[in-house]
C-alpha cells in the first residue's frame, strides 16, 4: 500500500480535511478512496500508469480521487479549475489519456472535448460510488503524478514523478518543519503545482494534521480562518502575504489588534514559489510578530532549500539544503564556483523527478552528464546561506507564484489578427512579482489592447494573459537579430 494512505489507516478517527464546511475523518477519505480505485479498475486488476486527468476543485473529493487514482496503480494529473478548455485539451492530449474526471460543475464545459477527441468523461458521482474491488500493490518506483510546468520551451511540460520522488518531497518537510498530527493547515492554493499539493495537503496528511479548504482565495475569509484560532500553518506565496497586508492595512485599528494578536499564535508561517520582497518580510513580522520561514523549491525538484525551523531565518535568502538534499552553484563550465560568486543552482536527491512526459531529449538536456538536475536558477552562497538572484532566462516570468513562459504567449499572440510580431516581458511588480507585459507591432493599425485581452480569455488562462501593452513599428533587435527583451523591459513606459 502506498505509505501515505498506509499512514491515514492509523489516523482513521482523526479530521483530515475540512471541506465546504463539512468535517471528513481519514477513514472517510480512505473509505471514498477504496470506492474510486474500484470504479477506475471496473474489474480490471491494475491501471498500470494508464494517466488519469481530473478537472475536481479543491475538496474532499479532489484528494479522494487523487488516493484513489494512486491505490489503483493509476498516474494522477489534476488539471486546473482556472484553465480555459484549449489548455485543458493540451494537456489531455499531451497525456495521451482517454478519460477525464469532471465535477458536476465542469461537465458541461468539457463537452466539446468529448465531442472532438472522444475523451470519456466520468462524472465525479460515479466514481464515488461504493466498490470494494481489492487493489494492486503500488512499489515506489512506478509513476504517481504528472504536473504540467511552464518552461523555455512554448508549450508547458508534464513533470513526471514517482510514489519515491513524492515520499521524498513529503518527507524532508515533515522533518524539517517539523509537523505534528495536532497541526492545522488552510489550503488556499491552486491543486495543479506542488506548493498546494506537496506542501500543504499532502504533508498534512502524512502527519495525521488537517487541511482545510478554501476554493478560492480571498483575503477576508484567510484573515478570518486565522483570527478563528483553529490554525497552527499557514503557507502562501509573496503576492498572498501582500494582499494579505492590504486587507490589514485597510481595517479598523480594533480590528487589526484582533488580527495581529492571534495571527501570532500560529507556530509557522512559510512563503515560497517566488522571492519574498524584504519589505513584505519585514511588514509582515511587524503585523503579526512572526517571521516568515523562506524555502526555495520547484515543479521538478519539490522543496530544495529553507530557512531554518529553528534558528536564523535571514530575510532576502533562502537557507540550507533540506535534508537528503544535494545543492551546487556551478560556473557556465559546469565548475563549483567560490563562496560570494553567483551561478547556477544544480541539485541531486530523491525528491528530484523522473522525467518529462514522453519527452526523453529535454530530460536529457535539463541533466549534467554526472546526474545533476540543472534548475535554471541562479544564486549565491555567502555568509552560511544561499540567496537567490534570478534566473538565467528571461522568458521565464513568475507572477503570483505562477511560472509563465513568455514564448507560449507570444505563440498565441501572433495568431491574433493584425499582430505582426510581439515580445512578451515580465515586469518588476510589488505585489505580483513580475507582471506580464507584451510589445506588438502591427503594420496596418492600432491593437486595441482591451480586445486582445478579451481574444486571449479563450485561449490562455487568466494568470498568463498580460496586463499592459505597449505598440511599436518594430521590436529592439541585437546584431544577430535575436530580441533584446532585456532593453524592451528597461525602456517600458512608466505611465503604461
Ligand atoms: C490575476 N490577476 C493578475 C494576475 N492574476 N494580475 C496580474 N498578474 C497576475 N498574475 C488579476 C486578475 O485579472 C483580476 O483582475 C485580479 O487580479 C484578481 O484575479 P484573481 O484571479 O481573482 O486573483 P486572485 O484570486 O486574487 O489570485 C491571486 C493569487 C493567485 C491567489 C495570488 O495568483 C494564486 O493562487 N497564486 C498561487 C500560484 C501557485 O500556487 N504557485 C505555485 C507554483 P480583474 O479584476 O481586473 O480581472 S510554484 C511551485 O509549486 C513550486 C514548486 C514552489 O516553489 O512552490
Ligand atoms: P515552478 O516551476 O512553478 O515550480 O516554479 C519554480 C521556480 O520558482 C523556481 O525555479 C524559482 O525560479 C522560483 N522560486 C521558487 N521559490 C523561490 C524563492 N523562494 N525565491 C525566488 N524564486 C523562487
Amino acid at each position: 500500500m502506498i505509505e501515505l494512505l498506509n499512514r491515514a489507516v492509523s489516523f482513521a478517527e482523526r479530521t483530515a480535511l475540512v471541506s465546504n464546511g463539512k468535517r471528513y475523518t481519514y477513514q472517510n477519505l480512505l473509505d471514498a478512496s477504496q470506492n474510486v480505485a474500484g470504479n477506475l479498475l471496473n474489474g480490471a486488476t491494475d491501471l498500470n500508469e494508464a494517466r488519469i486527468t481530473f478537472l475536481v476543485p479543491p475538496s474532499f473529493e479532489y484528494t479522494a480521487v487523487q488516493w484513489g487514482i494512486w491505490a489503483a496503480g493509476g498516474i494522477a494529473v489534476p488539471l486546473c479549475v482556472l484553465h480555459p478548455l484549449p489548455s485543458i485539451q493540451y494537456v489531455v492530449e499531451d497525456t495521451r489519456t482517454n478519460v477525464v474526471v469532471a465535477h458536476t460543475d465542469f461537465i458541461d464545459f468539457l463537452k466539446p472535448l468529448e465531442k472532438e477527441t472522444g475523451i470519456a468523461i466520468i462524472p465525479l458521482s460515479e466514481l464515488l460510488k461504493k466498490n470494494t474491488a481489492s487493489l494492486p500493490d503500488i512499489s515506489l518506483e512506478r509513476r504517481a503524478m504528472i504536473l504540467y510546468t511552464s518552461g523555455t520551451t512554448s508549450k508547458p511540460k508534464g513533470v513526471v514523478t514517482t510514489h519515491a520522488n513524492i515520499e521524498a518531497q513529503i518527507v524532508t518537510l515533515v522533518s524539517a518543519w517539523e509537523w505534528r498530527k495536532e497541526d492545522a493547515i488552510l489550503n488556499i492554493l491552486p491543486l495543479h503545482h506542488v506548493h498546494g499539493i506537496i506542501n500543504v495537503m499532502s504533508c498534512a496528511l502524512w502527519s495525521g494534521a488537517s487541511c482545510e479548504f478554501l476554493p478560492k482565495f480571498d483575503a477576508k475569509q484567510v484573515w478570518d480562518a486565522i483570527a478563528s484560532g483553529r490554525l497552527t500553518l499557514f503557507m502562501a506565496v509573496p503576492t498572498i502575504y501582500y494582499k494579505l497586508i492590504s486587507f490589514w492595512e485597510s481595517a479598523s485599528r480594533e480590528a487589526r489588534e484582533r488580527l495581529s494578536k492571534t495571527s501570532s499564535e500560529l507556530r509557522l508561517m512559510v512563503s515560497g514559489s517566488a522571492a519574498l520582497p524584504v519589505p513584505v518580510l519585514e511588514k509582515w513580522r511587524s503585523i503579526t510578530g512572526l517571521t516568515l520561514l523562506e524555502r526555495y523549491g520547484m515543479t521538478e525538484i519539490g522543496m530544495g532549500l529553507s530557512n531554518a525551523y529553528s534558528g536564523e531565518r535571514r530575510p532576502g535568502h533562502v537557507g540550507l539544503p533540506l535534508p537528503g538534499v544535494k545543492m551546487r552553484l556551478v560556473n557556465s563550465d559546469n565548475k563549483t564556483v567560490k563562496e560570494g560568486e553567483p551561478g547556477e543552482f544544480q541539485i541531486q536527491g530523491p525528491s528530484v523527478f523522473q522525467e518529462y512526459w514522453k519527452k526523453p531529449e529535454a530530460t536529457k538536456k535539463a541533466f549534467t552528464d554526472d546526474g545533476w538536475f540543472i534548475t535554471g536558477d541562479i544564486g549565491m552562497y555567502h555568509n552560511g546561506m544561499y540567496k537567490i538572484l534570478g534566473r538565467d532566462s528571461v522568458d521565464i516570468i513568475k507572477s503570483g507564484g505562477y511560472k509563465i513562459s513568455a514564448l507560449e504567449i507570444e505563440d498565441v499572440l501572433r495568431k491574433y489578427e493584425g499582430i505582426a510580431d510581439c515580445a512578451v516581458v515580465g515586469l518588476p511588480d510589488e505585489e505580483w512579482g513580475e507582471i506580464i507585459g507584451a510589445c506588438v507591432v502591427s503594420n496596418t493599425k492600432t491593437i486595441d489592447a482591451e480586445a486582445v485581452k478579451h481574444w486571449l480569455k479563450e485561449r490562455l488562462p487568466g494568470y498568463k494573459i498580460p496586463r499592459k501593452f505597449v505598440q511599436r513599428p518594430s521590436l529592439p533587435r541585437n546584431v544577430l537579430g535575436k530580441v533584446t527583451k532585456n532593453e524592451l523591459k528597461k525602456n517600458w513606459p512608466n505611465d503604461n
